[in-house]
């Protein structure tokens, strides 16, 4: 047992009344725990937190990825998924082989995630036909489709806002729009890495506008590459703040960095410490987003199960077919099974409790 007197004398005392109390962290508290080496420390006051808001039960969701192409025209730095179209690897899923791949799934899907690169010519028309047919389908499925910069990319090769792309996409059944793009908002460091991406402020944004019409969304941070501790903290309290705003923020996700088949090279690759460090500072300064999730398809099954005692509160799930982080050299495995899941949940001492989309419980 951690004592009040032993976070006094780590330099973490005011830290510890603060999440007692509930009250916001400042910035410099960020700063402050990510100069505290003390990892134990860090889990114990990112769980007092977690164990405040999800008590003992740990989330999972019988869900499907379809990645329905990876010809993208924005070539951002880090990504080892994104081809040229005609280039050797490149692929583009027709709506019957989005058909096919959920029919293919072992369990019928709960929330079907879809994403994929910025194609220069799929015109938003072949999603919308593509998500009626899987709606009839599987109606009891969650759509959570296309980050922000896809949506940002359909308004600007339509030529409508992303407003109304955004209405298009709610009118075919879409409820959710999944967390990716974000990595990292400082303008700087993002120049670095994704020269060409939809920038921070818009990002934020589209988010907003999807709140503004009933969307779930969810927020993610890609880190480990050449961002500095204050871009972290400063992309955590631009999303707190944009929560503050539209609320419609459901879950962040923490993406480390998968370096060996990217073409940005690092000196100093993340360490599962620097990992977990992250994750449960995220949980400390995100005090007004629910749920923080465990990806072990980008953290490993062993890291994801050591995230959940650093204040991560969700596994994701099934997952069943995943090629972002494979392709850039992810080694866990492609899919997880209902019972893995519930037995690598309960191994850690949690109780897993299988969720929807929108992370309701199902009995
Ligand atoms: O936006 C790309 C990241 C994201 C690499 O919302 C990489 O529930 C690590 O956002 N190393 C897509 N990360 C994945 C994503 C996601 C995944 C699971 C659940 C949810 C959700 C969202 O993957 C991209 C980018 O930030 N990414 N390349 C890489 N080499
Ligand atoms: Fe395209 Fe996304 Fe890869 Fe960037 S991260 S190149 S937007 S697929």
């Amino acid at each position: 047992m951690i004592t009040k007197e032993y976070f006094e004398k780590i330099g973490l005392g005011s830290i510890l009344d603060k999440v007692l109390a509930g009250e916001r962290l400042s910035i410099a508290d960020g700063r402050t725990l990510y100069d505290c080496t003390d990892l134990t420390a860090l889990g114990a006051l990112a769980s007092i937190v977690r164990r405040k808001l999800h008590g003992n039960k740990t989330f999972y969701v019988l869900n499907r990825h379809i990645n329905y192409t990876n010809i993208c025209i924005n070539g951002c730095k880090f990504c080892a998924y994104a081809r040229e179209r005609g280039e050797d690897g490149s692929f583009q899923l027709s709506q019957n082989d989005i058909l096919e791949k959920l029919r293919s799934a072992p369990v019928a899907p709960r929330e079907i995630h879809v994403v994929g690169g910025c194609h220069p010519d799929i015109p938003l028309s072949f999603f919308e036909k593509s998500f009626i047919a899987v709606k009839k389908e599987y109606p009891q499925a969650t759509l959570k489709c296309f980050t922000a910069v896809e949506i940002a990319h359909f308004a600007e090769i339509e030529g409508i806002s992303s407003k109304e792309v955004l209405e298009k996409l709610r009118a075919v059944g879409v409820e959710m729009l999944p967390g990716g793009g974000a990595e990292i908002f400082a303008p700087e460091t993002r120049n670095k890495i994704c020269p060409k991406k939809l920038d921070g402020d818009n990002w934020l944004r589209i988010h907003e506008e999807a709140h503004s019409l009933g969307y779930t969304t969810n927020c993610t941070m890609l880190f480990g590459h050449v961002e500095s501790v204050a871009d972290r903290l400063d992309h955590l309290d631009q999303l707190r703040k944009q929560q503050d705003v539209s609320g419609g923020f459901n879950c962040f996700i923490p993406l480390p960095f998968l370096t060996e088949n990217s073409a940005l090279k690092i000196d100093n690759p993340l360490t599962g410490i620097d990992e977990l460090k992250t994750i449960a500072i995220s949980r400390l300064m995100l005090d007004n987003i629910p749920h923080i999730k465990a990806y072990w398809v980008m953290l490993t099954v062993k890291q994801a199960q050591a995230a959940l005692h650093y204040g991560a509160d969700d596994f994701d799930g099934t997952v069943v077919e995943e090629k972002i982080g494979h392709m850039a050299g992810a080694s866990s495995e492609q899919a997880l099974g209902r019972k893995e899941l519930e037995e690598m949940i309960l191994g850690c001492g949690f109780v897993p409790v299988e969720r929807d989309a929108a992370f309701n419980e199902i009995s």
